[in-house]
């Protein structure tokens, strides 16, 4: 039978990425987002190979996110595998200079959003003692690099919470695992620069940076592994990556 699998942050990026790869390969899938074009557009595109059901909430908006997962309709209320990928930098600045509004959306979406979306799930997957949970961290959950001292701490938080889940999920059998990835080129700079395109662009120059596709393989790889097979902690760089802040550039 089919498992479903509900991914949020599906209209960009790493999420999206991970849709087409899971939708193509027998998972029927929920595809969460703001951007409601986005999500129209990707349902289009999969309904080719799975059923496909979109959901537009923000993350920091407990009640929609509640409302939203609790009323899915029926043939996509079992969640098997939540995916929860939704997440951005805003800005790249000294603590002493940082915007107090950059770091709430970074602490409301990276880390509220993600435990408001996960109570919405986890209740079913206890329920039927069974279902994976991946949470997409980052090299900034493992590492603190200068200017990036909220967003790190965001990410230190998605490493805390994924452990602790880890932990408290472990008599139902469910799997929790966390993927962290170093550069991956996306939308992220895009979003963390405020638009400035230029200088989202000149993150990526240089080097062969990951792209989404490289980390949503790794994620179907993550969920189709034996039931008794948790891969648990994965630190995902490009090569030319070999810490937050050591990177060959040509
Ligand atoms: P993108 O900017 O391309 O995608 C971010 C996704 O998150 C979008 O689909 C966006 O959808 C969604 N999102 C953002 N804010 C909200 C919100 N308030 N409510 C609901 N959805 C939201 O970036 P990536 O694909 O790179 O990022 C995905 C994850 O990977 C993030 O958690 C990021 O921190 C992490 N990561 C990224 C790395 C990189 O170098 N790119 C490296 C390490 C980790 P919408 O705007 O439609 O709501
Ligand atoms: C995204 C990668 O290095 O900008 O999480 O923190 S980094």
């Amino acid at each position: 039978m089919k498992k479903t699998v509900l991914i949020t942050g599906a209209t960009s990026g790493i999420g999206k990425a991970t849709a087409q790869i899971l939708a193509q390969n027998n998972y029927k899938v929920v595809l969460c987002g703001r951007r409601i074009d986005r999500l129209a557009q990707l349902e289009k595109e999969l309904s080719a190979f799975t059923e496909v059901h979109s959901l537009s909430f923000d993350v920091r908006d407990k009640n929609a996110a509640f409302d939203s997962i609790h009323n899915l309709p029926e043939e996509f209320s079992t969640i098997d595998v939540l995916i929860n990928n939704a997440g951005n930098a805003h800005g790249l600045d000294p603590i002493q200079t940082g915007n107090v509004d950059d770091w709430d959306a970074m602490i409301d979406i990276n880390v509220k959003g993600l435990l408001y979306v996960s109570k919405a799930i986890i209740p079913q997957m206890v329920e039927r003692k069974s279902g994976h949970i991946i949470n997409i961290g980052s090299i900034a959950a493992k590492e603190v690099y200068p200017n990036g001292n909220v967003y790190c701490a965001s990410k230190h938080a998605v490493d805390a919470i994924s452990n602790g889940m880890r932990m408290d999920l472990n008599p139902y059998g469910i799997r929790v695992g966390a993927i962290h990835p170093g550069m991956v080129e996306t939308e992220f700079s895009e979003v963390r620069f405020k638009g400035d395109s230029d200088r989202a662009s000149s993150v990526y120059k240089g080097l062969d940076a990951l792209q989404a596709e490289d980390i949503a393989d790794i994620i179907h790889f993550v969920v189709s592994r034996k039931y008794h097979v948790n891969i648990s902690d994965l630190i995902v760089l490009p090569t030319a990556q070999a810490s937050a802040t050591i990177v060959k550039k040509v």
